[in-house]
């Protein structure tokens, strides 16, 4: 009869690879240094933001220039694609500035609708959930 020698170590038939890992591993408390020399990877689970739109509206007081203008101070447009936008804005009663995440849109908001209110234009910009 055959005896498994005593010392032979209980170890997986192959590496254990990245699916089986644990989702939730905590972070190495040793900077990935367990004390055997060998590295331990973590993977830390990531999750895509929720996206925001950030939207011009149109009217019929707020200057041409002064909605290009916003355009450039505050969604880095160059003039060309600034006018583009304008124009879309006054033709179709609505567009789009660009896409942030929540704080980011929320804070373009605030900024355009105060410099918009400083000089008594009434400029709307809203957002939306994408
Ligand atoms: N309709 C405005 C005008 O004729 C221009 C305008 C464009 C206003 C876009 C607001 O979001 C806007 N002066």
């Amino acid at each position: 009869m055959a005896i498994a020698p005593l010392s032979r170590p209980v170890v997986a038939a192959r590496p254990l690879a990245m699916a089986d890992r644990p989702r939730r591993a905590a972070p190495p408390s040793d900077g990935g240094r367990d004390g055997t020399g060998t590295a331990v990877l973590t993977r830390t689970r990531t999750r895509k933001p929720n996206l925001y739109r950030v939207l011009l509206l149109n009217d019929d007081y707020t200057p041409m220039e002064f909605v290009v203008h916003v355009l450039e101070r505050f969604f880095q447009k160059d003039r060309a694609a600034a006018t583009q936008i304008m124009m879309h804005v006054h033709q179709n009663g609505v567009g789009e500035c660009g896409v942030f995440t929540y704080e980011v849109a929320e804070t373009k908001v605030t900024l355009v609708m105060d410099l918009a209110r400083k000089h008594m234009h009434p400029l709307q910009c809203v957002m939306e959930k994408k």
